[in-house]
């Protein structure tokens, strides 16, 4: 049995065995959870069990964006739960979901206008899948299965997501629910000829022609979208050389491929934009989203739609349903209402502004690690940056571990994904606070030790 040792927690939990968590080492936390374990949040920073302050490194997993326990959503959520707590989403409606809808489609861009909803990235990315080929199959082009994903791509982990991603650690236990027909195109991170670029890489635009590859080798006619995400962020802040989402764009067009991009992480304001594709001047046909749409604080996703793909569907009988789809949570009223104040939040202070000012100060500050020892890569773009560590031999991932458990002590929680950290700071953070990030985490680096 794992005894908690912290008495703030006396009476109230005896012991971490229950509960299984997710992509976490669990026997190594069980074992040492001290200051893992969270007790308040507030604004950027949690407080643990113990007392210990850290900063959010991460805003959550990529999600509290305006910093937590923010008034305008508390208000929002208790408002919303004594007016309307749940509204059945099949065949009735509730006025503020459409609103909402109609809210995000005026942020996307121009084209994409409809918004199915769903309750996380790894739903939306299915419903983007089934889209794709429903869309080509009332058109007559039922043969469009396949999709192309990306190498160290993250979607999520439903079977339709971990088929179209690209991170081995989330496939390998599964081999034989990976959808059929998917084929990946290699991804775009080359340390020799991109380490420490700031921004958008130089090098690189080149590896998209991989698609015409796969379309030479399949056949256009056999390929229903193609899903990437603009920034890959799971695997590490990895930044699309310049060129190279242009280039995808064209091959798509041409051979009547859907492209989706997977906006979970860069939607809603990291990319300093409402979404990547508005800040890299691409537009798909598709953008999934989740996260940061209302500050994580009820799940809620969704897929905004190129309206000429809804319409397709929009077809036969009409008292008839038109797409066999949904969740019992879908548009969720709790997660609408803290949508809308979300919105208003981002919107009435400017915090799409607020994220691009900040980004040449988290620039600075990570690339400012750059010649520390063991630090083989330091990527950025938006408010999202990524140091990559030289691995302790003999015991990948340690490293990170090591700094990470060192950031606990010093007052910041980092995020660390085998050797890698990785940031995404609040919108509301401070220029002296990713500062304060950077340097210790520069500390934390240099102490790191492989015993
Ligand atoms: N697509 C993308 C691009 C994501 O980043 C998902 C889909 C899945 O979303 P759900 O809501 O089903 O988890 C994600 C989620 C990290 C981290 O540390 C990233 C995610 C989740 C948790 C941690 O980078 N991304
Ligand atoms: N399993 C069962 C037995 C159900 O009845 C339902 C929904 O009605 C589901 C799964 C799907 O749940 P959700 O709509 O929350 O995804």
């Amino acid at each position: 049995m794992n005894r908690i040792a912290a008495p703030e927690l006396d009476g109230l939990v005896t012991n971490l065995d229950a509960y299984w968590m997710p992509f976490s080492h669990n026997r190594y936390f069980k074992r040492h959870h001290e200051y893992r374990l969270l007790a308040s949040a507030q604004g950027a920073y949690y407080t643990t069990v113990e007392g210990q302050r850290l900063f959010d490194c991460l805003s959550g997993l990529w999600c509290v964006n305006l910093g937590h326990a923010h008034p305008r959503i508390a208000a929002a959520l208790k408002r919303q739960f004594e007016t309307v707590d749940y509204s059945p989403a099949f065949q009735m409606g509730y006025p503020e979901t459409f609103r909402l809808a109609e809210r995000i489609a005026a942020l996307a861009p121009a084209g994409l206008d409809r918004v199915f909803f769903v309750n996380s990235g790894s739903e939306a990315v299915d419903t983007a899948l089934k889209v794709a080929l429903g869309y080509h199959r009332v058109r007559g082009e039922a043969g469009r299965i396949r999709f192309i994903g990306r190498e160290r791509g993250y979607h999520g982990v439903g079977f339709g997501g971990i088929s179209v991603g690209g991170m081995v650690a989330n496939r390998k236990m599964f081999p034989s629910a990976q959808l059929t027909g998917v084929d990946h195109l290699p991804h775009t991170h080359d340390p020799a000829r991109m380490a420490f670029s700031r921004g958008q890489p130089a090098w690189g635009a080149h590896l998209a022609d991989e698609l015409a590859r796969l379309v030479a080798l399949h056949d256009a006619s056999t390929i229903a979208a193609v899903i990437v995400e603009p920034v890959q962020g799971s695997a590490g802040v990895i930044v699309p050389p310049v060129g190279y989402l242009e280039k995808l764009r064209e091959l798509c067009t041409k051979h009547g491929i859907l492209l989706v991009f997977d906006e979970v992480i860069t939607g809603f304001g990291r990319m300093g934009a409402a979404f990547a594709a508005e800040r890299f001047g691409v537009v798909p046909d598709m953008i999934v989203f989740a996260k940061g749409v209302n500050n994580g604080a009820i799940p809620l996703g969704g897929v905004i739609v190129r309206r000429e793909i809804h319409d397709a569907f929009m077809t036969g009988p009409e008292h008839l349903v038109e797409f066999f789809h949904g969740y019992t949570y879908s548009g969720h009223p709790m997660a609408v209402a803290a949508a809308h104040a979300t919105l208003d939040v981002l919107a009435e202070e400017d915090m799409f502004a607020r994220a691009r000012a900040l980004e040449p100060v988290l620039e600075e500050a990570m690339h400012g690690l750059n010649g520390e020892p063991g630090v083989v890569d330091v990527r950025n773009l938006g408010l999202a940056a990524a140091v990559d560590l030289e691995p302790f031999p003999g015991a990948p991932g340690l490293r990170a571990v090591k700094v990470f458990e060192q950031g606990l002590r010093d007052g910041q929680l980092f995020r660390f994904t085998g050797d890698t950290i990785a940031v995404g700071p609040p919108f509301v953070s401070t220029e002296a606070e990713l500062g304060g990030m950077a340097e210790a985490l520069r500390k934390a680096i240099r102490a790191s030790r492989a015993s």
